[in-house]
C-alpha cells in the first residue's frame, strides 16, 4: 500500500471516529441531563456540584465503549444507555475525590478549576458520594427491556468493578506506593485495579445487557483488560508529555508525588511500545466479530494515539 493510501485511510479512520465519539457523546450528555435531579431547595448547591463535573467536558469513553460493545454483539445502544450513564457518574465520582487535597491534591480537572475549588471540600465529597449512590439508584430501576435477573448480574459486576475489589483497592494501592521503591507487579496490579477494571466492566456490560454468548463476552472481556490498561499506561505518557491546556489538568504530578506508574518504571520509549502492543492484542482479541465491532476497534486506535 502507497505512502499515501495509508495516510487517506488513516485521515478516513480518524474522521470516521470522531463522528462517531460526538454523536454518543451528545446521546451521553442528554440522558445524563434527564437521569441526574434536578436542582431544587436545599439541595441546590450538591446537584451544582455534582452537574459541574459531570458536564465540564469528559471524553465519556467509558459510557461510549458500552454502547459500542452493545452494539458489535447485535444489541442497541439506547438499551444500555441507563448503565453507561451509571457508569460515567461513578467515573466522575472518582475523579472529583482523586482531586481532593488528601488525595491527588489537583486543582483542575476537565479544563476548569477541580470541584472542591469551587465547592469547597465537603460539598465536593458529597458530591462524589451523591454521583455513586445516584448511579447505583439509576441501574437498580432497570428498563422493561432487560431482565431484573441481567439487570442484578450487571449490578454485581459493576459494584464488583467500583468497590474495594477493584478501583478503590486500586486507589488505596496507589496512595500506599507514592514516594515507595515499586516493581511491575505493583504497578500493574495499581492500573489493573484503578482503571482497567471500569473500562473492563463498561464493555462487559454493554454486551451482558445486549445478551452475548459466552464467546463473545469473553472475547470483549480481553478487549476490555487490554485497552484499559493501555489507556492507564497512555493517561502515564500524557502527564509527562501533554499540558494543562491541552489534557484540562495538572501535569508532571505523577512525578511530582512519586506515583508508581509505567514511565518512571521502565521510560517513555518502552512504555509507548507496551501501549501499542496492547492494543494490537485487544484488536486481535475482537478479530472474531464483523463490522459492527469497528467502533471497538477505531476506539482501540484512539487509546494509543490519544493526545487528551
Ligand atoms: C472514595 C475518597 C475516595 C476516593 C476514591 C476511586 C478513586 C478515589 C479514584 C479512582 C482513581 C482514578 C481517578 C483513576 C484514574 C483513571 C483515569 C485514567 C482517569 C481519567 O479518565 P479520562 O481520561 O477522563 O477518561 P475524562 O475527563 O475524559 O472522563
Amino acid at each position: 500500500m502507497s505512502g499515501r493510501l495509508k495516510k487517506r485511510m488513516g485521515e478516513n479512520r480518524k474522521m470516521l471516529l470522531e463522528e462517531y465519539l460526538e454523536t454518543k457523546k451528545r446521546i451521553v450528555d442528554r440522558a445524563l441531563e434527564e437521569y441526574l435531579p434536578k436542582k431544587d431547595g436545599f439541595s441546590s448547591e450538591i446537584s451544582e456540584s455534582m452537574r459541574y463535573t459531570l458536564f465540564a467536558g469528559g471524553k465519556r469513553i467509558r459510557p461510549v465503549l458500552c454502547m459500542a460493545s452493545a452494539e458489535a454483539v447485535g444489541g442497541s445502544a439506547d438499551s444500555v444507555l441507563p448503565v453507561a450513564c451509571a457508569i460515567e457518574m461513578i467515573h466522575t465520582y472518582s475523579l472529583i475525590h482523586d482531586d481532593l487535597p488528601s488525595m491527588d491534591n489537583d486543582d483542575y480537572r476537565r479544563g476548569k478549576p477541580s470541584n472542591h475549588k469551587v465547592f469547597g471540600e465537603g460539598v465536593a465529597v458529597l458530591a462524589g458520594d451523591a454521583l455513586l449512590t445516584e448511579a447505583f439508584c439509576l441501574m437498580s430501576r432497570g428498563t422493561p427491556e432487560v431482565s431484573s435477573k441481567k439487570t442484578l448480574a450487571v449490578l454485581h459486576e459493576i459494584s464488583t468493578a467500583a468497590g474495594f475489589r477493584g478501583m478503590i483497592g486500586g486507589q488505596v494501592a496507589d496512595l500506599k506506593a507514592e514516594g515507595e521503591k515499586v516493581d511491575m507487579e505493583m504497578v500493574n496490579y495499581i492500573h489493573t485495579h484503578k482503571t482497567e477494571m471500569l473500562i473492563t466492566v463498561s464493555v462487559r456490560a454493554g454486551a451482558l445487557i445486549a445478551g452475548a454468548g459466552e464467546d463473545d463476552l469473553n472475547a470483549l472481556s480481553e478487549y476490555g483488560k487490554k485497552t484499559g490498561l493501555a489507556f492507564q499506561i497512555a493517561d502515564d505518557i500524557l502527564d509527562i508529555e501533554s499540558s494543562r491546556e491541552v489534557l484540562g489538568k495538572d501535569v508532571g504530578s505523577d512525578e511530582g508525588l512519586g506515583k508508581a506508574t509505567y514511565p518512571a518504571l521502565i521510560g517513555l520509549e518502552e512504555s509507548k511500545d507496551r501501549t501499542r502492543k496492547l492494543v494490537e492484542d485487544a484488536l486481535s482479541n475482537i478479530s472474531r466479530f464483523d463490522e459492527k465491532a469497528e467502533p471497538l476497534r477505531m476506539i482501540a486506535r484512539f487509546i494509543a494515539e490519544r493526545k487528551s
